[in-house]
This record gives C-alpha cells, sequence and structure tokens, in this order.
C-alpha cells in the first residue's frame, strides 16, 4: 500500500539521518532506557517497530509544518513591517488560500488516521496467542500467573536501595533469581530489578489478562510497545510477541498511590526450550500457589 511504504521509507531516511537502528536485533539483549536517552526504547517487538515508524512520521510531519509556519511569520514580519509596507492592504478575504488551508489539513489528518489507526486495531485485537499470563496488578508488585502451565504463579517485587548497595545481599539476590530462571542472572537497574521475574518464550504470541487488587495500576513494557491499565473488577487484555531473547524493564504508569514509582516490571525472554525447562522447573515450586491478590 502506499501509505505503508510512505511511512516505511520516511522510517529509512530517518535511520540513516539520525543513526539509530531498525536493523536485525542482538540477542540477549536489556531492555532498558539510555542515560540522556531522548528516543523511544529499542523496539523489540513488531507492535514496538510500528509504534517508532508511527512516531517517526509525526516527527516529519511536525517539523515540516512547524518550518513552514516559522518561516511565514518571519517573512510576514519582515515583508509587511510598517517601514517597508506604510498603506496595508484591506483585504480580508481570499477564497483560494482558504481554501487551501483547510483542505491541506484535512489532508496531513487523514494521512495520519490513515497510518494511525490500523496500528491501533493492530493492538488491540488479540490474536490467536500461544498461551495467557495473567497480570495482577498489587500495592506494590505484580503477580504473574500462568493458568496455562499448572498455575504457576509468583509476585515480583521491587529489589529495594539498600540490597543494590550492599554487595552480599545484591549477590544473594542474584543467586535466588539465577536459580529461579534456570540461568545465570544478573540486577541491572534500581527502581527497575524485581526478585522474580515473568518469563516469556521469543516468537511466540502472548495474550496478557490484566486485572487489579486494589487500584488502578497499568502494566508497561516499552521494548514491546505495550502499555494497558490494570483495572479492579475488570479484565484487560493485551498481547505481544517478543522477537530477541533479554531482559525487558517497565514501570506501573498508573499513579496508584505513594510507592506507585516502585513497583517495577521485568521480563525474561528465553529460547523456547529454555522456557520449556522454565516451566517444569517452576511448576515444582510455584504450582498453584494460591498467593494471587484477588479479594486481598
Ligand atoms: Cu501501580
Amino acid at each position: 500500500m502506499i501509505v505503508k511504504s510512505l511511512t516505511a521509507g520516511l522510517a529509512a531516511i530517518s535511520a540513516t539521518i539520525f543513526g539509530f537502528s531498525v536493523g536485525a536485533l542482538a540477542e540477549g539483549r536489556l531492555g532498558v532506557p539510555k542515560d540522556k536517552g531522548i528516543w523511544l526504547q529499542e523496539a523489540a517487538s513488531e507492535q514496538a517497530r510500528l509504534i517508532e515508524s508511527f512516531n517517526i512520521e509525526l516527527m516529519w510531519i511536525i517539523t515540516v509544518i512547524t518550518v513552514f509556519v516559522f518561516l511565514l511569520m518571519f517573512y510576514v514580519m519582515f515583508r509587511f513591517r510598517e517601514k517597508a509596507n506604510p498603506v496595508p492592504s484591506k483585504n480580508s478575504h481570499n477564497t483560494a488560500i482558504e481554501i487551501i488551508w483547510t483542505v491541506v489539513p484535512i489532508f496531513i489528518l487523514l494521512f495520519i488516521g490513515l497510518t494511525s489507526l490500523p496500528l491501533l486495531y493492530y493492538q488491540d485485537v488479540v490474536p490467536k496467542t500461544d498461551f495467557a499470563v495473567r497480570v495482577t496488578g498489587n500495592q506494590w508488585n505484580w503477580t504473574y500467573s500462568y493458568p496455562d502451565h499448572d498455575g504457576i504463579e509468583f509476585t515480583a517485587s521491587l529489589i529495594d536501595k539498600a540490597t543494590f548497595d550492599d554487595p552480599d545481599a545484591k549477590a544473594q539476590v542474584e543467586a535466588d533469581l539465577t536459580a529461579f530462571l534456570g540461568a545465570p542472572a544478573k540486577l541491572n537497574a534500581y527502581l527497575l530489578d524485581t526478585d522474580y521475574r515473568m518469563v516469556v518464550p521469543v516468537d511466540t504470541k502472548i495474550r496478557v489478562q490484566l486485572a487489579a487488587s486494589d487500584v488502578i495500576h497499568a502494566w508497561a513494557v516499552p521494548a514491546f510497545g505495550v502499555k494497558l491499565d490494570a483495572v479492579p473488577g475488570r479484565l484487560n487484555e493485551l498481547w505481544f510477541e517478543a522477537d530477541a531473547t533479554g531482559t525487558y524493564y517497565g514501570q506501573c504508569s498508573e499513579l496508584c498511590g505513594k510507592d506507585h514509582a516502585y513497583m517495577p516490571i521485568a521480563v525474561e525472554v528465553v529460547s523456547k526450550e529454555d522456557f520449556a525447562k522454565w516451566v517444569d522447573q517452576a511448576k515444582a515450586e510455584y504450582a498453584d500457589a494460591g498467593i494471587i491478590a484477588f479479594g486481598r
């Protein structure tokens, strides 16, 4: 489609000019915000890539409009200042210009609509997924349940500053996390790391069913391009398919109380074989743990 190739073209041009990557993804990636970063986090799903292309498209449109309006303003200020134009024109209408400034914005908005609405529906409509993970927001941590895997269930909480600052305590947490994941794990960032991590296989469509046990939270992982409210008494759904293994971080994105900033999200994306191994191991310890926070 013309619109699709146009946006893809814009993305490619921007990638060359600004030097961010749209190419192949490295395995074992780290989905964290970068210091002084001003762009989106590197995409690790098709949704995030489409959001990035759309963002690039909007940036071009915004830039062209801003530059055009500023040039026009400076031209008018200079050309029609009192000295250069002592006798002002008495015109108050110009039909041709009025038609242009009505029709052109309509086409710009149509173009934005044609590229944004399909993306919205692509995200909104959950396709056929391989399995579901139920994510429950609590004040202030997240409970992850795997109803399709014998009800594996655990709650992931923030690793506090004192632990991060104490090498021994930190090593202990890393050892526990390594045991839980069945693979070497390292803590990466205070305010993003949790004691457990949601574990999902790479290249697999996952349905995330979101709920909350107390107040409204929001589950968001920028690298996957997902963010949705977790509302008490209501089931919300989103889906994603991570296309590179690694550790991806997100944060609760709905003001939910005093510790809103202290309930991060950590997702470990592993190979399909490693996921099968993890499920076997986790079943032994966390199946039907019954810690789900509903009605707590
Ligand atoms: Cu929250």
